[in-house]
């Protein structure tokens, strides 16, 4: 059982006692315990985590509109995103060049391969460079690799000198954006192993130095973290395996207590298998949505609602990201309509936003996953090779990702008459519309976003 399904289960013992007693908040700390202990949490991290849960779960004053157990629930989730790394830093988008280092085995040749694709697919020019010099196989692992991705590759495998490797290898790929350089491990952190980074990092003037640790090295990772830290200034951590270790939890809980940002983590051997790492995501995936995200929902609108003001949901910015949640909002809901029909604005909303099918939407979402920050919180940038690359990217058309920046762009027109309407003119269809929420409706329709980041994230 993994430590998803364990957690899971610790908050349906929760969900599912009949009596809110002392007791049933030890038993649920209990087993939350256990399960953090056995994908090898350290023990006394563990204890830490369980004090603050059962001091907040017995508190008097509980906050307003929450029932003890769901005030319990909500405790422990944000405890445990916490433990995982909590809002760490985000993975650099345009990294110049990033050096992977770390023990034997733990994946640093495969997810140099991965990073590439990762990085290619949002638009860098990539090369990679196999500075393993040490284990002969390196070479020829890394260069299958190159050939299944297409990616520029150097590599010398009758040359002992991996600085000289690095070197001569930025010479050969010094028209890519982003160079990613493969190191060799060694069975225990060394200092022939150290010197060897270090030679590298001279030619090489890595701004990204990325420690790679198996999931299974589980607490151990405390220790590997700080030794390479100190040693060779690293900066991000990925880690692999994630799918085949029960120990991955105590792998994250180590990195987030000695304060490294994990910026990735592998899922698999296969290329793509590679995320980009953020705790709350993770967590509610583990542990599958449901009855807890509901939840997490209701407390995050309760949240919410003591702080929104209409004016404040106006100013909100509107770009895909936007977009892309209403589209979902109003496919699960509707919610698009009826805000519409209100404010007398059915005629202009486009039919194909209202008549949006499933299959559709999932298409948008994997063409803006081949899309970068900056062109989805701008999409005024999108210019014809943008979007070649990014139909590239996702395996769409060119047509497919023209139509969802049409789409968008007919919703930005929309949105600034929206907006143009005054406070008293909204106020006043509010009140028409009996019994509509309209914050909430406006939440429905993207609004608020900023706000809602504040509690949860
Ligand atoms: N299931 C799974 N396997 C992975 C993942 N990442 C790497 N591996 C496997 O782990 C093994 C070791 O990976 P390598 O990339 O060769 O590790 P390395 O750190 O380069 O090893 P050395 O060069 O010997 O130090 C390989 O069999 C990979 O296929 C992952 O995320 N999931
Ligand atoms: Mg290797």
């Amino acid at each position: 059982m993994g430590l998803g399904e364990k957690l899971r289960n610790a908050m349906e013992s929760l969900r599912k006692a009949t009596a809110f007693e002392k007791g049933t908040v030890k038993e649920v700390v209990k087993e939350i315990q256990r399960a953090l202990i056995s994908a090898d949490v350290e023990v006394a991290v563990v204890l830490e985590l369980s004090k603050r849960i059962e001091k907040e779960a017995l508190k008097e004053k509980l906050p307003k509109g929450l029932t003890r157990r769901e005030h319990v629930l909500k405790v422990a989730y944000e405890e445990l995103v916490k433990l995982l790394g909590g809002k760490g830093k985000e993975a650099p988008e345009k990294p110049k060049r990033i050096l992977l280092v770390g023990l034997y085995g733990m994946g640093k040749t495969t997810t140099t391969a991965k990073l590439a694709k990762y990085y290619m697919k949002r638009g860098l020019g990539v090369g990679m460079i196999c500075a393993d010099s040490y284990r002969p196989a390196a070479y020829e692992q890394l260069l299958q690799l190159s050939e299944k991705a297409k990616i520029p590759f150097y590599g010398n495998p009758k040359e002992k000198n991996a600085a000289k490797i690095a070197e001569k290898g930025l010479k050969e790929l010094k028209k890519a954006d982003l160079v990613i350089v493969d190191s060799a491990g060694r069975d225990a952190f060394n200092q022939e192993l150290v010197k060897e980074i270090k030679a590298i990092d001279k030619v090489l003037k890595a701004d990204e130095k990325w420690l790679v640790l198996g999931a299974d090295v589980g607490q151990l990772a405390k220790k590997q973290a700080t030794a390479f830290h100190k040693a060779v200034g690293v900066n991000g951590v990925i880690i692999t395996r994630m799918d085949g270790s029960a120990k991955g939890g105590g792998a994250l809980a180590a990195c987030a207590e000695t304060d490294s940002s994990v910026y990735f983590i592998g899922t698999g051997e296969k290329l793509d298998d590679l995320e980009l790492f953020d705790a709350d995501r993770f967590l509610s995936r583990i542990m599958g949505y449901g009855d807890l995200q509901a939840l997490l929902e209701k407390a995050k609108e309760l949240g919410e609602e003591q702080e929104l003001s209409p004016e404040e949901l106006l100013k909100g910015e509107f770009n895909l990201d936007v977009f892309y949640k209403q589209l979902e909002a109003s496919r699960k809901m509707g919610p698009l309509n009826k805000v519409a029909e209100m404010m007398g604005l059915k005629m202009q909303l486009p039919k194909e936003v209202l008549e949006m099918t499933e299959e559709k939407l999932d298409g948008f979402k994997v063409i803006m996953d081949s899309m970068t920050r900056e062109e989805k919180e701008n999409p005024g940038v999108l210019n014809k090779s943008r979007i070649l690359r990014i139909a590239k990217g996702s395996g769409k058309s060119e047509a497919n990702v023209r139509e969802l920046i049409k789409q968008f762009k007919q919703m930005q027109r929309v949105f600034k008459k929206f907006r143009k309407l005054d406070e008293k003119k909204l106020e006043k269809m509010a009140a028409k519309g009996k019994g509509l929420d309209l914050a909430g409706m406006m939440k429905g329709f993207g609004f608020g976003k900023k706000k809602k980041k504040k509690h949860f994230k």
